[in-house]
């Protein structure tokens, strides 16, 4: 059938545009031979960081190919998608969105390079799902502000060295970003060891006491909580396109497993069992990404509703989810042998669910957006 290609069954291909190809291809080739520890540069050198932001020595490419490129960067391990995708929708964001015309020139082409390792600091050890609640302050002193608080779960911390940080201002009791460069005083940022999932992307805690900058450390066009939400909606964008290229990579090694592997005289690939968990899988794959350039063309048009982004990153997630662990089942025993990376990806797929909004919390937006009743406060 010369329509049918089973590994892009609804011809995603034929959405993208010349140019979207390319940059595909470029991160495919590059992600697929080359992926290791000390990257960042790596990608930087390409363009694959802070792609859509036009200037400073960044791409300027559409959304729907900064999604292809996180696709392919996740084929290979969602840790890596993680590291790229806080440079880029987490930190240069911010700084490109928020920051003055000098934090844009200072910072901006040293992250797009990879010279700079940033990292974005919300999540606080009491306040996960409801960063409302956050009890980090800034207050105004000497020629500046004062940080205090401490923050945990934070992708490339440990290596950062620039931490947006979002605090609470004593002064008005709104919620601003601050750019913290490392080394200040009073600010450590130590690793949290023995991960069982994402291993590939460090994760730290971030405390301040008694932090001091200048004032030139805030972002000044952030205010309240919907500075922080927009870079979420970016990032969520991104993490929505490269979950699916986990679960293809999943479909991938799970059917060539299939195929080679036999039981009762024939291969694993011939029991109809088998064959339904790798048509699911490939199925909610082929919808999932169509359901990406879609709201990836929206949001190019400027016609995106966050409430789009949490659809799709709650459906794409909790898909790729159970569908990498449903084809995991096929590998039997050496599904938890890390030569098959199906077992490698389903782990680090429990945190994508998690990481940026869970699963349930996505579903209490987009509750509220049906009913107009909030479902997660009093
Ligand atoms: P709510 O009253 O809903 O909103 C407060 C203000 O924010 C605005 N807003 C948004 N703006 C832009 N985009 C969005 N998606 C927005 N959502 C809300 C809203 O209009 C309002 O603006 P204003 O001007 O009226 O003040 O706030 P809430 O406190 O009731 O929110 C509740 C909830 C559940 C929606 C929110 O707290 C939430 O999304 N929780 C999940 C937390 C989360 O996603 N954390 C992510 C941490 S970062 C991370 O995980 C990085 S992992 C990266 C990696 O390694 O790849
Ligand atoms: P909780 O908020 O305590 O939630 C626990 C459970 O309760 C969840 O199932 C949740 O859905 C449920 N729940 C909570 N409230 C409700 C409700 N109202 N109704 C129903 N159910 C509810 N954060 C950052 O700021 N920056 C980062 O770079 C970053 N990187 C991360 C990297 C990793 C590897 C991980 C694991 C996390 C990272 N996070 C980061 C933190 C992440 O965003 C949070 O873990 C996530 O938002 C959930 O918060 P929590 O862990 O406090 O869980």
């Amino acid at each position: 059938d010369p329509n049918w290609n089973h590994q892009d069954p609804l011809n995603l291909e034929s959405l993208l545009s010349e140019e979207e190809i390319a940059i595909r291809d470029t991160a495919r080739a590059y992600c697929q031979a080359k992926f290791n520890h000390a990257t960042l540069p790596e990608m930087g050198k390409l363009g694959l960081l802070g792609p859509t932001i036009s200037g400073y020595g960044c791409a300027g490419v559409s959304n729907v190919a900064y999604g292809l490129i996180q696709r392919e960067i996740e084929r290979v391990d969602s840790g890596y998608r993680s590291t790229a995708s806080v440079q880029s929708s987490l930190v240069m964001h911010p700084i490109y969105e928020f920051g003055t015309d000098a934090q844009k020139e200072k910072y901006l082409p040293r992250l797009a390079k990879g010279e700079l390792v940033g990292a974005f600091g919300l999540t606080e050890p009491d306040h996960g799902s409801d960063p409302a609640g956050m009890e980090t302050t800034a207050e105004e002193a000497d020629h500046g502000f004062i940080l205090n608080g401490s923050k945990t779960w934070i992708s490339n911390a440990p290596v950062a060295d620039l931490f947006v940080i979002w605090a609470r201002c004593k002064w008005d009791g709104k919620i601003r970003g601050f750019l913290l460069e490392k080394d200040l005083d009073g600010l450590t940022a130590p690793p949290i060891k023995n991960k069982i999932a994402l291993r590939v992307s460090l994760t730290g805690s971030v405390f301040m006491d008694s932090v001091r900058v200048s004032h030139d450390a805030l972002l000044p066009k952030t205010k309240g909580l919907a500075s922080p939400f927009s870079c979420l909606n970016s990032a969520r964008f991104g993490i929505s396109w490269g979950v699916m290229g986990a679960l293809e990579d999943c479909v991938d090694r799970a059917l060539d497993y299939a195929l080679e592997r036999k039981q009762f005289g024939r291969p694993l690939a011939s029991f109809q069992l088998v064959q339904k968990k790798l048509v699911d899988a490939q199925t909610e794959a082929a919808l999932g990404l169509i359901a990406c350039v879609q709201v990836g063309r929206l949001k190019d048009a400027g016609r995106l509703s966050p409430n789009m982004i949490s659809m799709l990153k709650r459906n794409n997630c909790g898909k790729a989810l159970l569908h990498a662990r449903a084809v995991l089942d096929i590998f039997g025993g050496n599904a938890c042998a890390d030569e098959y990376h199906v077992g490698r990806h389903a782990a680090n797929l429990q945190v994508t669910n998690t990481y940026e909004g869970t699963h349930d919390i996505h579903a209490l937006i987009l509750g509220r957006a049906m009913t107009d009743i909030q479902a997660f406060v009093n």
